[in-house]
């Protein structure tokens, strides 16, 4: 499902076998905490996102890639799903698709005007492009576990060339403004315009974008984004030079935006998200030169806080900073894991950041192994994983895990 990384042709996949043996990344140490998975949650479909409202539920509210917002409730899952979209939604490849409901978040104050925003692939009008990414509203109904569908207002609309590549995440920062990250387009090597779109900041696309809901029209335009007065961009942009910037979160505590960005052949990156900022792609994939392969200009671009090559995993996925009360040792670290399992935290000492693996267990006591699609936070700030068995949305074989103390 969502990776990130486009399925390549055996030659071309070959070939970053072999890129990616020859690098000299360091191997990442792992450590064995007194923590493992609890699993909360099965026979979802393609579980790739997840919200919770701060209305004192309790409540978590689980995307399913192929349309449908699931609610966890009580410890259980309901039956009956919050909204269902499948409808609305581009063509979604059984077996492997970036497309679908990528993305939810909950109004700051959701409790009074029961409002939500969704991101998700859209079929559109204009033939010439693979699909829509379409950022729209909706609310509550007068049943608090059901949406009412005839709500939808839709704020942003995105042309997507390609069918991979789409983003999706979409969060409140503390400033009430909603975030939204947009990859670069698809493809490969971020191959569309003279300039790739990353670099490009005439679209929207390879950015993270910030608007202000609280609109009488689509949306407004918060007066300090970084580029309003700059002729040459568009306003909605925040920050750019992204590839897949798949999964992102603010730090309860600190407010910083922590964002994960698939890399193309060989590198995965963690980046601290700030105004205005430039990340690299496609000059860059992580801290290395991408486009040109060597001696690329690197002045004004902000590196990555953490990295791993492609002898670690394949393409990042990106959790949260844990805020939660009931693990001491993951206090103020940064999970996150590799789509194919393996979860990591990072933690800042003095200016450094640090990064482990974490070895975790299972409900079964297994190690565990399964698809990373995505985390989750509580209202009470504990995290889940959000994983599945098989590579595509259309098998019930996707759980959600809550990281608890042994
Ligand atoms: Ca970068």
């Amino acid at each position: 499902m969502k990776t990130l990384y486009s399925p390549k042709p055996m030659g071309i996949m070959l070939l970053c076998i072999l890129i990616s043996a020859c690098n000299n990344a360091p191997k990442i140490p792992k450590e064995k905490g007194e923590i493992q998975l609890a699993l909360i949650a099965n026979g979802l479909v393609g579980p790739v996102s997840a919200d919770a409202p701060k209305d004192s539920s309790g409540r978590l509210f689980i995307c399913e890639q192929s349309g449908k917002i699931r609610i966890i409730k009580d410890g259980k899952l309901l039956a009956v799903p919050f909204l269902d979209i499948n409808t609305k939604l581009a063509e979604i490849n059984k077996n492997y698709s970036e497309k679908g409901l990528l993305g939810l978040a909950f109004h700051p104050n959701y409790k009074v005007n029961g409002k939500f925003y969704v991101y998700f692939s859209g079929q559109g009008n204009d033939k010439s492009k693979d699909h829509q990414s379409i950022v729209a509203e909706f609310i509550v109904s007068e049943n608090p576990d059901i949406a009412n569908p005839n709500t939808e207002r839709i704020l942003l609309e995105i042309q997507q060339p390609e069918g991979n590549h789409n983003g999706g995440q979409l969060a409140f920062g503390p400033d009430g403004y909603l975030y939204i990250a947009s990859g670069d387009g698809g493809g490969a090597n971020d191959e569309h315009g003279g300039i790739g779109n990353g670099q490009n900041l005439k679209t929207l696309l390879g950015k993270i974008l910030r608007i202000d809901v609280n609109s009488d029209s689509a949306y407004n335009v918060p007066k300090d984004n970084p580029f309003v007065n700059n002729a040459n961009a568009l306003p909605e942009i925040w920050a750019y030079g992204l590839r897949n910037p798949w999964r992102f979160s603010f730090d309860r505590k600190t407010g910083r935006l922590f964002c994960a960005d698939v890399g193309q052949n060989e590198w995965e990156e963690i980046d601290i998200i700030e105004k205005g900022k430039n990340y690299g792609w496609r000059i860059m994939e992580a801290t290395h030169c991408f486009n040109p392969a060597k001696d690329c200009n690197t002045k004004d671009l902000v590196l990555p806080i953490a990295e791993y090559s492609h002898k670690e995993g394949i393409c990042v996925t990106g959790g949260y900073v844990y805020n939660g009360t009931a693990i001491d040792e993951l206090k103020g670290k940064y999970v996150f894991a590799d789509w194919t399992g393996q979860l990591y935290n990072l933690q800042q000492q003095d200016k450094a950041w640090v990064m482990k693996g974490i070895e975790i267990m299972d409900e079964t006591g297994q190690v565990f192994k399964q698809n990373v699609n995505s985390f989750a936070e509580d209202e009470a700030g504990e995290i889940y994983i959000l994983c599945q068995k098989s590579t595509g949305p259309y098998e019930l074989n996707g759980s959600v895990y809550k990281i608890v103390k042994q």
